[in-house]
């Protein structure tokens, strides 16, 4: 049986093959199939998007398909940017763009108050059309410099405390046993388990 990943993200494909390793499916990235569609993101919830991503991409598929919407929600800046994490900094920005970004709007903002999440929700389509969605979700705090070279995106400037660590200053492993991604992916195996 295949399952087909529906992102254009490397970092994102990366970490997912990691989390489905040994599950008894063949796991495809669009780029292993050859697949170039870039699916326009104009829900306001992570929900919505991944579902509209999954959709979009299950037309063509023909197998399970999967897709990510994930962002970074910082409490100071009221939940932003949110659904709106990739495209922070105007679209086509580089991830350096996007965090020193995010570090200028928090410059004034005391330690104590720059806690934030990252949340990814996973949409899910069986080849017989039933769909769901999963929820996972990492508690951290956003730092004043970026920190480490690892992962992508927000990571450099994602210090979780359980690790004491940013997210770049982790191995794929470590960020896998509890980021969100991990958290969704990982109910997505079990999901996928009992269904298949
Ligand atoms: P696809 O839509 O093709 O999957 P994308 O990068 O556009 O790729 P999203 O719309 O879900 O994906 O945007 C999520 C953005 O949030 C992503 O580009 C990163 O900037 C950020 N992000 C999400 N998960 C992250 C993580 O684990 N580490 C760092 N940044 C992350």
């Amino acid at each position: 049986m295949e399952l087909l990943i529906a992102t254009n993200n490397k970092g994102k494909v990366k970490e997912i093959k990691e989390i489905l390793k040994g599950l008894d499916m063949e796991v495809f990235s669009l780029a292993d199939k050859g697949i170039d569609i870039d699916v326009e993101e104009d829900g306001k919830t992570f929900e919505e998007n991944s579902m509209k991503k999954a959709t979009e991409i299950f037309k063509i598929a023909n197998c399970i398909t999967v897709a990510d919407d994930s962002g970074l929600e910082v409490d100071a800046l009221g939940g932003a940017p949110g659904v709106y994490s990739a495209r922070y900094a105007g679209e086509g920005a580089s991830d350096e763009e996007k965090y020193t970004k995010l570090l200028n709007e928090l410059k004034d903002v005391p330690d104590d108050k720059r806690t934030a999440r990252f949340v990814s929700v996973v949409a899910v389509i069986l080849p017989d059309g039933t769909r769901t969605t999963l929820r996972g979700e990492c508690e951290g705090v956003i730092t004043r410099e970026p920190c480490g070279d690892g992962g992508f995106g927000y990571d450099p400037v994602f210090f979780v405390p359980q690790l004491n660590k940013t997210f770049s200053e982790v191995t794929l492993e470590e960020k896998n046993q509890i980021s969100h991604r991990g958290k969704a992916f990982r109910m997505l195996r079990e999901y996928l388990e009992k269904q298949i």
